[in-house]
Formats: structure tokens, C-alpha cells, sequence
């Protein structure tokens, strides 16, 4: 693992590549834990045969060149990701997640309450009617999964930046950390939550985000690979202990997979 440093402009690139290659060197072992992910579902996803060698160096470039066209602006916490058109939207929209989709965490709204703690200065509980009147902003961007797809998509909500404020976070602490309904967890640096295009999501095209795409909420960053987005947020956290993640954790890298 590399040092967890946030925006360091040394990140190496290949890291992920690196990662898939041990994984490839290790069959038995799920690629990225991912239970229908086996090597030929992510072939499948990459459009790679993996039946030779050739076929997996394809493979492996296309994940490195993947993580090569993101970096330019994966690391600069004012640099915007590219915004498409609804034209380009992707239909369906890819789930993704630890497990199947018939293990989706179902969130009753209802009585749904998002916890903020750390360091904030309100430590007081959200409904989800309180969420939704908070300023709204919406974007078309590309989520880019470090299994090999990227997609395009439509997610509403409100800026995160505006939220961090209205709870008096400390914006000068290192880390927000985020968990999940489903036992997932991330946490990001504090550049870029409060990156412009960093939203604290509760639509999908215009829908209220349904529960696949991670219903209540999901942090969506068009800035960070797919696994830094964490769906069915139910608490969120400020903090300069280092919170780790649930690939992070399992050896991934923290800063945005790249
Ligand atoms: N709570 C939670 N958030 C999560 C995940 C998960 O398993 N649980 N998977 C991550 C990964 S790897 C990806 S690619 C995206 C998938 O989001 P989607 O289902 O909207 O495509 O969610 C991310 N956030
Ligand atoms: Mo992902």
C-alpha cells in the first residue's frame, strides 16, 4: 500500500493495474470481491476474452488506460469532471455492489433519520423531508467502476459542500467517512468534499434514487472511481482519524482507486 496521503500529485497511476494483476495471478481469489465477478464476468464487462495472454495484456491495458484517462483531473480538487447529455445518459443504468441485487438493503424513508457526527457543530438528526429542501443541483456524469465499465448517468440533490456548511462541519479536518445501510463504508478527503460537483444525491433521473442506486442517499463524485460513492448513506462523519474503507481496507487504494 501506497502512503495515504490526500491529493498527492506522486499517486501511481498503475496501481490498479497492479492490483488486477495480482488478482489474475491468483484465480481462486474474486476480483475485487465481487461474487458474479468472476474473471469471465469482467471480461465480459471490459469486452476481453482473458482466453490467452494477449487477450488479458488487452485487458490490463485498457483498465490502466482507463485509470490513465481519469487521472488528469482525478487529482486537481478545482478541476470539473466532464458533464454529457441526456442523449448520452446510459440505459439501464449498471447496478453494482458486494453482493447481488437481490440483497439490495430496502431503507423505509418513513422513519429515516441521517446521523452527522465528529466534528460538526450540529450533531442533529436529518429527515429526509429536511434533506430534500436543502439548495438543489443536478449532473450527467460518468461513473467509472474500477472493475472495467464506466457509465453515464443523472443524479440530483444538494451540493455536499452547502451540507458540510449548514452542519458547521470543520473543514479544515482531514477526512468525512460515510456508513452505509449495507455495511459498506468510504471516507474522502476534504478537498473533495467540497468539490462543486460533489452532491449529496437523493434522485436518479429525475426519480427518487431507487434503491438499487443506493436509496436513501448517495454521495456521488464524478472526481472519484465508482467504489468511493457510497450508497445508502445513514451517517456521516467528520474527522482527522484516518476511516478507511470497505475495499480501502482489503487493499485497494484510498485516495480514488487510480
Ligand atoms: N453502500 C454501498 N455503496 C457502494 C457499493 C456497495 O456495495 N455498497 N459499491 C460501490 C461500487 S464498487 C460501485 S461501482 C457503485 C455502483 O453504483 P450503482 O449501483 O449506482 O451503479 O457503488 C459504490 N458504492
Ligand atoms: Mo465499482
Amino acid at each position: 500500500m501506497k502512503p495515504l496521503k490526500p491529493l498527492s500529485p506522486n499517486v501511481d497511476l498503475d496501481s490498479v493495474s497492479i492490483d488486477v494483476r495480482r488478482e489474475l495471478d491468483m484465480p481462486s481469489r474474486r476480483l475485487f470481491g465481487k461474487r458474479i465477478l468472476t474473471l469471465g464476468g469482467l471480461a465480459m464487462l471490459s469486452g476481453c476474452s482473458l482466453s490467452d495472454d494477449k487477450s488479458v495484456e488487452t485487458f490490463l491495458s485498457r483498465v490502466s488506460r482507463m485509470n490513465d484517462r481519469v487521472q488528469a483531473w482525478l487529482f486537481d480538487p478545482h478541476r470539473l469532471a466532464p458533464t454529457y447529455t441526456e442523449a448520452q445518459i446510459t440505459r439501464p443504468f449498471p447496478f453494482n455492489a458486494f453482493y447481488g441485487i437481490e440483497d439490495v438493503p430496502r431503507v423505509d424513508g418513513s422513519d429515516f433519520r441521517l446521523k452527522v457526527s465528529g466534528l460538526v457543530q450540529s450533531r442533529k438528526v436529518w429527515t429526509l423531508d429536511e434533506l430534500y429542501a436543502l439548495p438543489k443541483a443536478e449532473q450527467i456524469t460518468r461513473h467509472i467502476c474500477v472493475e472495467g465499465w464506466s457509465a453515464i448517468g443523472r443524479w440530483g440533490g444538494t451540493p455536499f459542500a452547502e451540507f458540510l456548511r449548514r452542519v458547521g462541519a470543520d473543514t479544515s479536518a482531514k477526512y468525512v467517512g460515510f456508513k452505509c445501510a449495507d455495511d459498506y463504508y468510504e471516507s474522502i478527503d476534504m478537498p473533495t468534499a467540497l468539490h462543486p460537483q460533489t452532491l449529496l444525491t437523493f434522485t436518479y433521473d429525475g426519480q427518487q434514487l431507487p434503491a438499487q442506486y443506493g436509496y436513501p442517499m448517495k454521495l456521488r463524485m464524478p472526481t472519484k472511481l465508482g467504489y468511493k460513492n457510497p450508497k445508502h448513506i445513514v451517517e456521516i462523519f467528520v474527522t482527522n482519524t484516518f476511516p478507511g474503507g470497505y475495499w480501502v481496507d482489503q487493499g485497494y487504494n484510498w485516495f480514488g482507486g487510480s
